[in-house]
């Protein structure tokens, strides 16, 4: 069986490689390239991959144009920063395929070194939190490496185009009533250079992104609102337990 693994690539030059190299049999790599200026493009042609080419910008134009041009039933995302090992896709997949969950995303565990911000962490903990406590779905985090089927996700109807694409994909899934599942995956150091979480522009951005789909996807299962301490003191909490290995 074939499994579609988009992969959208803004200047991944450094990271194709270890990423392209590590894909799984079975799962067929689509490397979206939104305007790479590094060589990218070439780079994953001449690694095999198949190279889509999306000339508007924004992570959601990316992901969607991977999606678009997937033909295979399941499809998983994931971040082409080499910061996610392809080899624990099977298990992102795995429970799609065999039909006991809709959409499953990987929990990022970060390893030793990992850059993964305070405040990137925070603030995904907070609106995970938040998802979980008003839908009831088992969810830490927004994590970028997911597998669904196809055409379930072009029929949620996604319209970001920018960094609130992962959260919308969530709420409408949510609000359709989508069996969600979590499962851990490893978060690793990315090669190349920071662009989004790790920068304070791209990390305003994606915030501004998110409260944006939050407000209009959001409001029609109550999830909107400003984050309130108590918010930002359940996260902080979810994350001291499972420092202690309890969450
Ligand atoms: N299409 C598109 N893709 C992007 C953009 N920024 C980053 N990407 C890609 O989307 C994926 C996630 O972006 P990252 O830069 O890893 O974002 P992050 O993990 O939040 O933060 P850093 O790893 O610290 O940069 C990577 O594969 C990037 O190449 C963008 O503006 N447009
Ligand atoms: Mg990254």
């Amino acid at each position: 069986m074939k499994i579609d693994v988009v992969l959208p690539c803004l200047d991944e030059e450094a990271a194709l490689p270890w990423v392209l190299e590590r894909m799984p049999d079975g799962f067929r790599p689509i490397v979206v390239d939104n305007g790479s200026t590094d060589g990218s493009a070439e780079i994953a042609v001449r690694l095999g991959a198949l190279v889509v080419t999306e000339p508007r910008r924004g992570f959601g134009a990316a992901c969607h144009a991977g999606l678009t041009a997937a033909t295979a039933d399941f499809v998983c995302f994931m971040d082409c920063d080499a910061s996610l090992d392809p080899r624990q896709l099977p298990r992102i997949a795995g429970p799609v395929v065999a039909g006991e969950a809709d959409l499953v995303l990987g929990r990022r565990v970060p390893g030793a070194g990992a850059a993964w911000p305070t405040h990137a962490r925070l603030g995904n903990a907070v609106l995970a939190g938040r998802l979980r406590r008003r839908t009831g779905v088992p969810l830490h985090d927004l994590g970028p490496m997911r597998a669904a089927r196809r055409d379930r996700l072009i029929a949620l109807g996604m319209t970001d185009r920018r960094f609130g694409y992962p959260l919308e994909m969530v709420l409408r899934a949510c609000a359709a009533g989508w069996r969600l599942r979590e499962v851990e995956v490893d978060y690793l150091p990315r090669a190349g250079r920071s662009k989004v979480t790790g920068t304070v522009s791209g990390t305003l951005r994606a915030a501004a992104d998110m409260r944006r789909v939050m407000a209009e996807v959001g409001a029609a299962s109550r999830l909107s609102g400003t984050v309130t301490p108590g918010d930002l003191a359940g996260a902080a909490i979810v994350e001291l337990r499972r420092g202690r290995g309890e969450a």
